[in-house]
């Protein structure tokens, strides 16, 4: 049996555009259309069921949930701002107060407005103001309800998918393009820190707890070979840290949020950079479970990157953890070791304050659409009701004692 400490923060995590429905003011809802992928739609249609989700979420014990807020709601005209969606976004959050659950809110999680994304997107310099002057409307009515704030979702997932692999909008593939965005989303999540921390100070708010949730992989050298350990070495320092390092050296970082999924097997076909950036095993060398979508299970990898991260003697929340598959077993199997490496990183002096899974329900997978379920609650998409599964009520367990077998 384990213990988790008293005040340790459990709960999950969505993001506005995967469950509300309708998002039809964002970049991905036209490049659906467009590019003629699968809708989002109604997606889970959680901007009308947000109470009853939450009532599941009180159920299930948790005291934490993770939301975003959609920019194109609350902006869906450059400079015109909705008060309307203002008033929806500080009614889910008071709601979850009322169920004494603490929010920890998503500035940006992959989607922007479609007037954003025409104007340049992220690649754009005068992105940053853009998405200040959001900040400023948001922060100003959400700032006394809200303590945890991510300001950007991933962001080295956001570049891969949107301007390497380009098989995100705006389907870019460009170095050039990565790196301005890069640059660009340091310079957002620093002003928007510091931005954030004056507002608190002016309205004389406790200082909020600022970061953003860095996808992190555990790169393991498929071989003892150089080339593969030399590799899994530079991805860790850049996909892993890279981001981290540039906003920590800027002093914009009051916990670490680490989303952790899942391994990468290293392995080289030759030499060359695109090979040291990209090539893994082929082979299924070392194999191991994996989810719905080919991703390798691997638990130890979270211990291996909590203890990286001691270093830097900062708090850090888990702020996506979890699978997608049929196999509920094979969930539960997954939450409890991940929670196990977790506990195991505590023991060898990670301070980790808590965990939030991915996610309180399915949702709508980006380019993958509705087939992956990485929902602790099941949707029935054609009724949309909602079906706690038996690995949410064993982890609903572990919330409520803070306890694990
Ligand atoms: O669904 C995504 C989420 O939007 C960001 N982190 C990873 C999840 C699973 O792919």
């Amino acid at each position: 049996m384990i213990k988790f400490p008293q005040d340790f923060l459990w709960g999950a995590a969505t993001s506005a555009y995967q469950v509300e429905g309708d998002n039809v003011n964002s970049d991905w809802w036209q490049w659906e259309k467009d590019a003629g992928r699968e809708n989002s739609g109604r997606a889970s249609r959680h901007y009308e069921f947000y109470e009853q989700d939450f009532d599941l979420a009180k159920s299930l014990n948790h005291n934490t949930h993770r939301l975003s807020i959609e920019w194109s709601r609350i902006e869906p005209e450059d400079g015109k701002f909705s008060q309307e969606e203002l008033k929806h976004y500080i009614d889910v959050i008071l709601s979850l107060r009322m169920r004494n659950i603490e929010p920890m809110v998503t500035l940006h999680h992959f989607t922007n407005p479609a007037w954003f994304s025409k104007s340049g997107g992220r690649e754009n310099r005068r992105s940053v103001a853009k998405f200040l002057r959001y900040c400023d409307f948001v922060i100003r009515s959400l700032g006394k309800h809200v303590h945890y704030w991510i300001t950007i979702n991933e962001p080295m997932v956001y570049i891969y998918h949107a301007y390497i692999l380009g098989v995100w909008p705006p389907e870019a593939k460009s170095l050039l393009k990565a790196k301005a965005v890069e640059d660009n989303l340091v310079s957002a999540h620093t002003r928007a820190f510091r931005l954030m921390h004056k507002i608190y100070k002016e309205l004389s708010i406790p200082k909020p707890s600022i970061s953003v949730a860095q996808n992190m992989q555990a790169f393991v050298p498929c071989t003892q070979d150089f080339k593969n350990r030399f590799a899994a070495y530079l991805r860790g320092k850049w996909y892993n840290l890279g981001f981290l390092y540039k906003i920590m050296r800027r002093k914009a970082v009051d916990f670490i949020g680490v989303n952790y999924y899942s391994r990468q097997l290293v392995e080289l076909e030759k030499w060359g950079i695109r090979n040291l950036a990209m090539d893994v095993c082929k082979n299924n060398h070392h194999p191991v479970k994996k989810n719905s979508l080919g991703w390798d299970i691997y638990p130890e990898g979270l211990c291996e990157v909590l203890l990286k991260l001691k270093k830097y003697e900062l708090p850090i929340i888990i702020t996506e953890n979890g699978i997608s598959t049929p196999d509920d077993n094979l969930r539960w199997e997954y939450i409890h070791d991940h929670l196990e490496n977790i506990h195991l990183a505590m023991e060898k002096g990670v301070k980790v304050t808590g965990y939030l899974c991915w996610s309180l329900m399915d949702n709508f997978e980006w380019d993958k659409g509705f087939g992956p379920r990485f929902g602790l609650i099941d949707i029935d998409y054609s009724t949309y009701k909602r079906t706690v599964r038996e690995s949410a009520v064993k982890f609903g367990r572990g919330c409520k004692t803070g306890e694990l077998e």
